[in-house]
């Protein structure tokens, strides 16, 4: 064909006409003549009815399609300079699929603002924008680019259950559900699996899936069910191994976003910064004295906390580094899998920073069977509730770490979009089971 077609599944031409399919947007009818857009995932294509040159049935028809009907309109593709596609299709048949019924519950080129509650609670519809959608679009292609790192780097890609028996990030944010006689909880997280892997030989796995946590804290970055990019891998000598390929899966997977996702950010309005690699290492004592010379009341052992975090994000900003490690944090703030500094009160672990927001944690684990035992006692934690992952550790368990990134966070974060629903299709947190 001669003329320019969008890469499209939607459209399909046959002996010089096209077909194309797809949502009415608008409908412009200026008496002689009446313009019908129809969308489709790729863009927007104008129908143009001239009403003296097609069939008065046709016309009359087309004129009174509701908006956001589902049709199929074939017709004559001619160039044009009144579209920003540069072609228009002349009408020669419409089919109707499914009639669309008005008022919509939710505009989808209204430019009137619209709550964001409004806008999930009608989700389908919301997604249905250009703008909506480019962010899943981008998030498919984050996946993508992760999964094609991991590969490259050697990592087998895992699935581990969801449904379990015991919880690995702390009993405060369990899903308890019914398990025919048993208890059992959703994942908050596939660390006790990933690290039993470890012990098979698999020595080096990534799983990028959901992950549950019974958050009650409403905020703009925390959900009860996210998507958890996690890496494990065997053999390490220390934790900078583990930052090491963290940090090489990081500058690809954003460099990608910034060089193949162009289309969905122009939509978007985003545009994508590459972090300043390597990305500085801060230790928690050093973060601590920056927030204390911020004025901000906070005492050794304490948490960082959102504030903490968005006022070191601040200041690293302002020393052009989006990105940044937080090492060294105190042994008694890490879990019970990781390896504390002998002799010390910190533990070797690692937050991994985006624009004052953490996105990933991990670190080297504790792989000493006697030892993991002991600091989970310390930790308050039955050993007996651990059974099968601690069996694990008995027969024959290389040095490894690893790590968990949510990949929402990483995303937002990437955008500059503000809260982390907006990259979830179907978010849920304590106020939202439906859609
Ligand atoms: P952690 O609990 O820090 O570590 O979680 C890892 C990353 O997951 C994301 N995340 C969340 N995202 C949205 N909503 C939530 N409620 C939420 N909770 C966590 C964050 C966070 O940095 N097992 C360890 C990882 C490891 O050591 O391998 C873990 O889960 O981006």
């Amino acid at each position: 064909m001669a003329y320019p077609v969008r890469d499209s599944t939607s459209i399909s031409i046959d002996d010089g006409t096209v077909t194309v399919r797809g949502w009415v947007q608008e409908i412009r009818n200026l008496g002689g003549i009446s313009f019908i857009l129809i969308r489709d995932r790729n863009g927007i294509i104008q129908i143009t009815a001239p009403k003296k040159k097609i069939n008065p049935d046709l016309f009359k028809q087309l004129t009174s399609l509701s908006r956001e009907s589902v049709v199929s309109v074939s017709g004559e593709v001619k160039t044009s300079d009144q579209t920003k596609l540069g072609l228009e299709i002349i009408p020669l048949s419409l089919e109707i699929h499914s009639v669309a019924e008005s008022p919509l519950p939710l505009g989808v080129v209204d430019k009137v603002n619209v709550e964001f509650d409004t806008r999930l609670n009608h989700r389908f519809m919301d997604l249905r924008k250009p703008e909506v959608k480019a962010i899943f679009e981008l998030k498919s292609l984050l996946c993508k680019l992760i999964s094609e790192k991991m590969a490259e780097l050697d990592f087998m890609q895992v699935q581990t259950p969801k449904i379990v028996a015991t919880g690995a990030e702390g009993g405060a944010t369990l899903f308890p559900i019914e398990y025919f006689d048993k208890k059992a909880y959703l994942a908050q997280s596939p660390q006790l699996y990933k690290q039993m892997l470890m012990s098979t030989g698999m020595d080096r796995v990534y799983e990028i899936a959901p992950a549950f946590r019974a958050e009650r804290s409403n905020t703009v970055r925390h959900v009860s069910e996210f998507i958890s990019f996690d890496g494990e891998l065997a053999w390490i000598r220390s934790q900078k191994d583990v930052m090491a390929v963290i940090e090489e899966v990081m500058q690809y997977t954003i460099s990608g976003i910034a060089s193949r996702g162009t289309k969905y950010l122009e939509v978007i309005g985003a545009e994508v910064t590459i972090p300043k690699a390597p990305y500085p290492i801060l230790s928690y004592s050093e973060c601590l004295d920056m927030l204390m010379g911020e004025g901000m009341e906070i005492s050794e052992g304490e948490d960082f906390g959102t504030e903490g975090e968005r006022l070191i994000g601040e200041i690293m900003s302002l020393r052009g580094n989006d990105m940044y490690w937080i090492v060294e944090y105190p042994k008694a703030e890490k879990p019970f899998y990781i390896m504390e500094k002998e002799g010390t009160a910190f533990s070797y672990s690692f937050d991994l920073d985006y624009r004052g927001q953490e996105i990933s944690s991990g670190g080297q684990r504790e792989h000493r069977y006697e030892r993991l035992v002991t600091r989970m006692k310390a930790k308050g934690l039955n050993p007996e509730s651990f059974g099968p992952y601690l069996e694990s550790f008995r027969y024959g368990m290389p040095p490894h770490g690893g790590w968990g990134i949510g990949v929402e966070r990483l995303l937002v974060n990437m955008l500059g979009l503000n809260n982390i629903r907006e990259a979830i299709l179907f978010p849920r947190d304590v106020h939202r089971l439906i859609p």
